[in-house]
């Protein structure tokens, strides 16, 4: 296994749309261990094959107390969202230290394949549904603090800029 650079906003790769997995092969099986070991590592809940400059539609995701039961989603769709919103404070991998508020459907149904590839159907809500939104955005080219205000969002840019000049945080090229 081995440990993945994440992208940093505002790098433009974020903004990829993913294209669908067509054979979960040995390369994708790869590419979902090492991604599950990137996100233990880095402490996160998830992370989606974007933040790793990964364009295919993969997410890994643990929400548990032991860090123990991983989730994979290949190809995930959302099949139902509930009309019910809620605002729920979100973090990412990709923007370290912001956290901000975000409006996310209370409950969802989503089908996808699991790391053999074979169907899998989730209903979720609480962090996982969260979980899911957030990360069925990176593949899509979406990052959280793009719900937030224009300014906001610049101040955001500014700092995370000034933090990759000054060594803060890792810049990749
Ligand atoms: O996509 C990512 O960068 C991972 C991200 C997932 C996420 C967490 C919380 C809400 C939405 C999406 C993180 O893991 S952020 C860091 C984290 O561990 C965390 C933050 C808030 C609540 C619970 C965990
Ligand atoms: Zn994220």
């Amino acid at each position: 296994m081995a440990l993945l650079p994440i992208i940093c906003y505002p790098d433009e790769r974020l903004h990829t749309v993913a294209k669908p997995v067509t054979a979960v092969d040995a390369r994708i099986q790869t590419l979902i261990a090492d991604m599950l070991e990137t996100m233990y590592e880095s402490n996160g809940v998830g992370l989606a094959a974007t933040q790793v400059d990964v364009h295919e539609r993969v997410v890994v995701m643990d929400i548990s107390e032991g860090r123990d039961a991983p989730l994979v989603l290949i190809n995930p769709n959302m099949l139902w969202i509930s009309p019910e919103k809620h605002l729920n404070e979100e973090g990412c991998l990709s923007v370290p230290g912001i956290y901000d508020g975000v409006q996310r459907h209370d409950a969802i149904k989503v089908e996808a394949l699991d790391r053999e590839g074979n169907a899998r159907f989730i209903e979720a809500d609480g962090l996982l549904s969260v979980c899911i939104q957030h990360e069925m955005d990176h593949l899509l080219g979406k990052v959280f603090v793009e719900y937030l205000s224009p300014l906001k969002r610049n101040r955001i840019k500014t700092k995370l800029l000034k933090a990759q000049r000054e060594g803060r945080v890792a810049k990749l090229v």
